[in-house]
């Protein structure tokens, strides 16, 4: 069978997608894989859309993948090969599997959750000539009637029909010679160069699959309701993930980072981690930056053993400090949990860039519970960074039955599909976060009294709230200078282009930006010139832009940026 695969998000790290890939490949089916890098909120060009017809020509199936935010371009993907050819179109991914029914108003085909068996077993089908209307995990549209086949149980579980251990599932498909991908206009072959280029260095993969703690704003919350008999955690063995990693090594020499982005890593048992570190130390030797570290897993055992891997980087969620928040999202820890986990991460801060994730914009939480949040935050040992979401009623979610329910939701395709997630409304407080962040970044922090003072009621009965915050924003510069004069050894983590050691070793790795998988180098895209968000220049007062420029001045003249750039 000859198959399309079509990946529409703006970065060429998608681990599903090339996953479904290989285990086609291994199937003995003929897979071209297209990256069609686009953010969610640009369309896509006709030559783009007439270079794509061309070259699925001849294809017996076409699969897209998408995420909520990513419909309008799926749609608009769609429609252009249906207008210009009879196969069929499977979507899968995560909105096809929490919105089937709604999906196959423009696909003819649904996959339903983790697609490696449901894939092999349609397209084998579809080869064969057999009927396939009942390969279970998919939906599909028959000349306008839905048949529904329900969920498949999980790859990696005893159920699974063939997959019952992760360790079977082939390694990401890598290799390029398939491999198309968008420039500019133009979709063209996939090189060496161009995979080096768009993978700035990082190679993401999961020891693990799936989340126990099911909050409610997170996709393994409709999982967990998917599959209520399934074991939530799933994981390989420490065997099959060195095999990947040292692969990666031989055939990728340009990785300079491993990633592992599980939802839940630190699930991993205390001799899992030990010895996944030990191998991992011995035979891989890259930096490592692992996320899905809930706080109430971390352990100092278990942190201690990955720094000394090679950890560089960790990124955790907060969310909220505000008990309110805390119990309709259902998070698992409490504030104490969280602060335990991020001074267990300091203790490393010379060698590990903490994140930490936060949700702003929630309609159920008040201005008390943002001050809360600050409060704690402000209390927090520096440097980190902080991850400023703005919180989405994803379908299938707890909270978006209850903003449903609440009349929050008036409309799903721009309330929801449309929402740019990073685009947190323009308040006072929602503001403080951003410059909170500033601060934190370079090792200073805003101290609990100043941000007592910023949040207090009186300040704002005074009007001297933005006044004030004016100022911190423009004395900004020389804190920065203070923090990175001082505290050299964790800021620099925080900066890109930072040559570092890692690990106990003597070697040394590249510091990275906040995003390492948007393409603006590749692609000329940067969603600060479509939004006004905090922190881009069109929200910075021209006084406050003219005192950053000219510290910026005083502070490389004065030669103190003792780091070496690359
Ligand atoms: C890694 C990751 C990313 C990476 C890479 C994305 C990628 N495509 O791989 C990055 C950092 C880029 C990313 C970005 C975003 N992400 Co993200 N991300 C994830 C994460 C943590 C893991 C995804 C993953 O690889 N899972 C493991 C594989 C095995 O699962 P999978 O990707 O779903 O693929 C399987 C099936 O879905 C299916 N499948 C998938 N595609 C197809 C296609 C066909 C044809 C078939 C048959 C089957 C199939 O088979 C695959 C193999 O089993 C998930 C959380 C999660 N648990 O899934 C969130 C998640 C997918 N992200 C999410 C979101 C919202 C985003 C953002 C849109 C916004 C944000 N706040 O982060 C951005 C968009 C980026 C942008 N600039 O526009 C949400 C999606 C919710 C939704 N309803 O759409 C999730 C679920 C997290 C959450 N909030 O719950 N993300
Ligand atoms: S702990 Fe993280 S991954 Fe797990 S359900 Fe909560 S938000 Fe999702």
């Amino acid at each position: 069978m000859k198959i399309s695969l079509i990946s529409i998000f703006p970065g060429i790290h998608d681990y599903g997608m090339r996953t479904i890939s290989a285990c086609l490949k291994q199937a003995g089916h003929d897979v071209k894989l297209f990256f069609l890098l686009k953010e969610f909120y640009k369309r896509y060009s006709e030559t783009a859309m007439n270079n794509l017809v061309k070259l699925t020509k001849g294809s017996d199936l076409v699969g897209i993948t998408l995420m909520t935010n990513f419909w309008d371009n799926a749609i608009q993907v769609t429609q252009k090969l249906r207008d210009n050819y009879d196969f069929p179109i499977l979507w899968g991914g995560i909105h096809p599997t929490i919105r089937p029914e709604e999906c196959l108003d423009y696909a003819d085909m649904v996959c339903i959750g983790e697609g490696e068996e449901t894939i092999v077993e349609l397209a084998d089908k579809m080869q064969n000539k057999q009927y396939y209307y009942d390969v279970k995990g998919m939906w599909f549209n028959d000349k306008g009637k839905k048949i529904a086949n329900g969920t498949r149980a999980l790859p990696g579980t005893k159920n699974a029909a063939r997959i019952k251990s992760l360790d079977q599932i082939p390694f990401q498909d890598f290799d390029y010679r398939s491999h198309f991908i968008l420039k500019g206009d133009n979709i063209i072959k996939m090189d060496e160069k161009i995979v080096e280029q768009c993978a700035d260095g990082t190679y993401q993969t999961f020891p693990t699959r799936g989340c126990p703690f099911g909050c409610t704003f997170c996709i393994n919350n409709t999982i967990l309701a998917m599959h209520p008999h399934q074991k939530p955690i799933r994981k390989r063995s420490v065997d099959n993930i060195m095999m990947e990693l040292q692969e990666v090594k031989s055939k990728l020499p340009f990785i300079d980072i491993i990633l592992f982005n599980d939802d839940a890593f630190f699930l991993m048992s205390l001799d899992e981690i030990k010895e996944l570190s030990k191998r991992y130390k011995e035979q891989i030797g890259l930096p490592l930056y692992i996320t899905g570290a809930t706080p109430a897993t971390l352990t100092k055992e278990k942190l201690s053993l990955l720094v000394d891997a090679g950890l560089v980087e960790i990124r955790m969620g907060i969310q909220s400090a505000a008990e309110r928040a805390k119990k309709i999202y259902k998070r698992p820890h409490t504030d104490q949990q969280v602060e335990n986990a991020v001074r267990m991460v300091n203790k490393h801060r010379n060698q590990v860039k903490a994140g930490y994730d936060i949700i702003l914009d929630s309609p159920w939480e008040t201005d008390e519970d943002l001050t809360e949040t600050l409060m704690f935050l402000s209390k927090l040992p520096t440097p980190f960074i902080l991850t400023i979401l703005s919180l989405i009623f994803y379908p299938g979610t707890d909270i978006y039955t209850k903003a449903k329910k609440e009349g929050l939701i008036k409309d799903d395709l721009n309330d929801i599909y449309r929402k740019y997630y990073h685009g947190s409304s323009n308040t006072y407080l929602n503001k403080l976060f951003f410059l909170l962040s500033d601060y934190t970044i370079v090792g200073i922090g805003i101290s609990p009294i100043i941000m007592f003072i910023l949040t207090h009621k009186m300040t704002k009965k005074l009007y001297l709230h933005k006044f004030l915050r004016n100022i911190i924003r423009a004395v900004f510069p020389f804190f920065r200078y203070i923090g990175r004069t001082f505290r050299p050894l964790p800021t620099r983590l925080y900066e890109a282009g930072n040559i570092v050691k890692f690990g106990d070793s003597k070697r040394t790795y590249r510091t990275y930006g906040q995003s390492n998988f948007n393409l603006p180098k590749f692609h000329g895209e940067n969603p600060k010139e479509h939004f006004d968000l905090p922190g881009s220049s069109k929200s910075t007062s021209w006084l406050v832009r003219k005192f950053r420029k000219l510290s910026k001045m005083i502070y490389e003249l004065k030669g103190m940026d003792i780091i070496k750039k690359k």
